[in-house]
């Protein structure tokens, strides 16, 4: 009797044992993504005069994906993020913030979806997220953070009690569940990153995902505190103010990454941690990025590369073999590959698709497609050398060179009619795809005016690469 009672004991230890160190294996997830980052205005990959040191370090200890997008414009991609569904699946096509829904506010993202926040909660981690939401209005809808599974929140309130609030000097915030107004002392994005190490810091003995949407490098253009010199070491002469602010705001948001990074390790955490950053969409289009002597002017809300490749780096020591990794990678693939990577069995469908096996650069299926809906009309897929769109317009853009793959120039409808087909097929497939169900509608901001300014941006970027 006595053997067997020490025998369970020794049993029961083991299995403590064994969980123990499990829980001490799981990795923990910090997630950043950028306002209005496209790709070309980072260093690491090929931004000239820009600044970008942290980034280029965490690029050189990690994996650098070539061909990563998100959608054109802000909601659409943070809905599409959190939820691993494509816009058309959620119905958020367009930003929230329409003037049609400025009275009533009831957009939001619709509560019965699920987030990486609700699946990594639901599998015991900490989470916690900081930075910018624009995916509904607080004062109506206080509990969408907590009721999409971040523990802790806090996040830029845009507007409140009819008034509009910035997010960068004096912020107003939804912190937990209380809304905070700050003073001219007080700068978004050190606040919101601060807030985040210091969730990281009481987390650091259990598994922790902190998700950090950064309100950088979003306009409107300014002075961010400091690092000006810093910015300023790589421009020419003939930067305009925009192009100084800008270069600036890339530098500090920059060194905001560096911030978190420092703090990991400064907490032991950086082996056990699976640092991704992104991009929410193009730069806007009053920002120009020089990589050599390629130039590119900002495609934000466009349907075209410039719009929607944005950076994806991903850092996890020891784990992410580093290099540059050339599969197609779409922002609705995060959830999948994020909780795969966790060990974290989904029990809901998702569009995206569980590509860490391109993260950790082994065997396995990759994303053959790229589809994209934008705006309740507009429609893309693309495959690494073409994108055909709903109107039939059809481009052959390799993604092996900038001037090609940012090419504007429309293919003769006879010429490569095989991919074409190819593509038809797929488009046809993603374009029947509709919302999750009927009982909620989402106020698009205004989807013929916007409709319109699209082609017209498309107008103009096409002769400015011209030149
Ligand atoms: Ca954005």
């Amino acid at each position: 009797m006595k053997k067997r009672i020490v025998l369970s004991i020794v049993t029961g230890l083991c299995l403590l044992g064994a969980h123990l160190e499990a829980e001490a294996q799981r990795p923990n997830v910090l997630l950043i993504m950028a306002d209005d980052l496209g790709a070309e205005a980072l260093a690491c990959y090929g931004n000239t005069v820009f600044t970008t040191p942290n980034l280029d370090r965490m690029e050189k200890e990690g994996a650098r994906f070539d061909n990563a997008y998100s959608t054109p414009v802000c909601s659409p991609t943070r809905a599409m993020i959190l939820t691993g569904l494509y816009p058309n699946r959620t119905g958020i096509l367009e930003r929230l913030d329409s003037p049609d829904d400025r009275k009533e506010r009831t957009n939001r993202l619709p509560a019965h979806l699920k987030t990486f926040g609700t699946v990594f909660k639901s599998a015991g981690y900490a989470t916690a997220i900081a930075g910018k939401w624009h995916l509904g209005d607080f004062q109506k809808y206080p509990d969408q953070p907590a009721s999409h599974g971040f523990d802790e929140h806090c996040l830029w309130v845009q507007y409140f009690d009819g008034g509009r609030h910035s997010r960068y000097y004096a912020p107003h915030n939804w912190e937990d569940g209380e809304y905070r107004e700050h003073g001219e002392e007080v700068y978004g994005p050190d606040y919101y990153s601060d807030f985040l190490i210091d969730f990281m810091k009481r987390n650091k003995d259990k598994p922790f995902l902190a998700y950090y949407p950064m309100n950088l490098i979003h306009g409107p253009l300014h002075e961010p505190p400091e690092l000006k010199e810093l910015a300023e070491s790589k421009f020419s002469d003939d930067f305009g103010n925009n192009d100084r602010a800008a270069g600036h705001m890339v530098t500090y948001m920059d060194a905001i990454v560096g911030k978190l990074l420092k703090a990991l390790d400064e907490l032991g955490l950086t082996d056990n941690t699976l640092v991704i950053f992104t991009g929410d969409n193009g730069c806007a289009p009053n920002i120009q990025s020089r990589l050599g002597d390629f130039r590119l002017r900002g495609g934000k809300r466009t349907m075209n590369e410039a719009g929607t490749r944005v950076p994806f780096i991903a850092r996890w020591p020891g784990k992410i073999p580093p290099g540059t990794r050339d599969q197609i990678f779409s922002l609705a693939d995060v959830l999948p590959t994020l909780a795969s990577i966790a060990d974290i069995p989904l029990a809901h469908k998702v569009d995206g698709i569980d590509l860490s096996h391109n993260l950790l650069d082994t065997p396995g299926k990759d994303r053959e497609y790229y589809p994209m809906a934008f705006e309740g009309g507009c429609w893309f897929i693309r495959d690494k050398r073409f994108r055909l769109h709903e109107d039939g317009r059809f481009y052959e853009v390799p993604v092996g060179r900038n001037e090609t793959r940012y090419s504007m120039d429309v293919l003769d409808p006879g010429l490569h009619a095989e991919s074409r087909d190819r593509l038809q097929k797929q488009l046809d497939r993603f374009m029947e795809i509709t919302k999750t169900d009927d009982s909620y509608t989402i106020i698009p901001f205004g989807v013929k005016g916007d409709f319109f300014k699209t082609k017209q941006l498309e107008k103009e970027r096409s002769s400015f690469n011209d030149r």
